[in-house]
């Protein structure tokens, strides 16, 4: 019953996709953490559902912060109390993405965007993750737009002069933890990642597209976050205040389950493909 009721669901979301791809009409998709936990990333908060499981709970990753405190971690004044232990924190998590792959969710994402701008609709993935795993995955590559709300781990920036280090530079720079945290060597000033910490502005530039593609798509996805953290939990409401149709995936309730038109409740590396097939065989007449 409540499987049947869960594809009813994706059928009518498939439609709904369909019908606005058919008008030229666009689509924006908001990503969080939810979206890369198949691909072995931990989440921040909650469940996270990982590869194959695609109810609440099996299997689990531990949350990202259970045992640590996110204000101290991902804020500056975190960084400035025990910069190393951030560091290493930030060293593990880019190690760590670096050496995995995009999952079927963020590959369903590139079939998603393809579809749409083939019909002329404008498809614009704004994403709080920063694995770069949309990227990866070729998003972005069929005429969308892919925006990193919360930046890139993949790049780090000195504290003083905002001098960019990347890939193997990089590598070098981030090598021997005796050594965190590491150094520009130009000026001897400290490094951070390139990431919207708390109490930190988003890029504008990124912030504005998101703004913009959420209160003008025909429908807003929002799949795999908790939708807790501003101001891209607001981008659920400013989509749903535009009158676009407003979905969530999500394998958890969140605050932006009560303000959708639609919940799909499971793992974003099932229901995203399962959705994209939809779409495809809905066919224009
Ligand atoms: C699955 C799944 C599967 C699992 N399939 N689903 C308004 C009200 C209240 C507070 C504020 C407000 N406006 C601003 C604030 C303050 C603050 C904030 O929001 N605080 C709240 C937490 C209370 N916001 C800010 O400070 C922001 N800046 C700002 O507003 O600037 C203006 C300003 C300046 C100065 C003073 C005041 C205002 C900046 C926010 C930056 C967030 N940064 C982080 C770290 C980035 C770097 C890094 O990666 O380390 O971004 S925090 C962390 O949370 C990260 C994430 O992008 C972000 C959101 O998390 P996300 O992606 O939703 O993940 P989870 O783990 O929370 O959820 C995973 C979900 O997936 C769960 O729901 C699972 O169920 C689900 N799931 N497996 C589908 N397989």
């Amino acid at each position: 019953m409540a499987e049947n009721a869960e594809a009813d669901r994706c059928r009518q979301t498939a439609a709904l996709l369909r019908a606005a791809i058919d008008r030229g009409g666009d689509v924006a998709v908001l990503t969080g953490a939810g979206v890369s936990a198949e691909s072995g990333v931990p989440t921040f908060r909650g469940v996270a559902i990982g590869a194959s499981g695609h109810s609440t709970g099996r299997p689990r990753h531990e949350a990202l912060w259970s045992e640590y405190d996110p204000m101290h971690l991902a804020s500056i004044e975190g960084f400035r109390a025990d910069p190393v232990a951030v560091t290493r924190w930030y060293a593990w998590r880019r190690s760590l993405v670096r050496n995995t792959d995009p999952n079927a969710g963020h590959h369903a994402l590139v079939e998603i965007e393809a579809i749409v701008t083939s019909a002329g609709g404008r498809f614009t993935l704004l994403t709080q993750n920063v694995d770069r795993l949309h990227h990866r995955a070729g998003s972005g590559s069929h005429g969308g737009r892919v925006v990193e709300l919360h930046g890139n781990i993949h790049i780090w920036r000195s504290l003083s002069a905002g001098n960019e280090f990347a890939g193997a530079e990089l590598d070098e720079l981030l090598a021997d933890d005796k050594g965190f945290p590491p150094r520009d060597p130009t000026d001897g000033s400290v490094l951070r990642p390139c990431v919207v910490w708390f109490g930190e502005t988003l890029p504008s530039d990124a912030f504005e597209a998101a703004a913009e593609a959420s209160s003008s798509c025909a429908v807003f996805i929002a799949a795999g976050t908790s939708a807790v953290v501003y101001p891209a939990a607001g981008l659920v409401t400013a989509a749903s205040q535009n009158g676009s149709a407003t979905v969530e995936i999500n394998a958890d309730v969140t605050p932006a389950s009560g303000l959708v038109d639609i919940t799909l409740r499971g793992a974003s590396g099932i229901v995203l493909p399962e959705l994209a097939r939809q779409i495809k065989q809905q066919r224009p007449r």
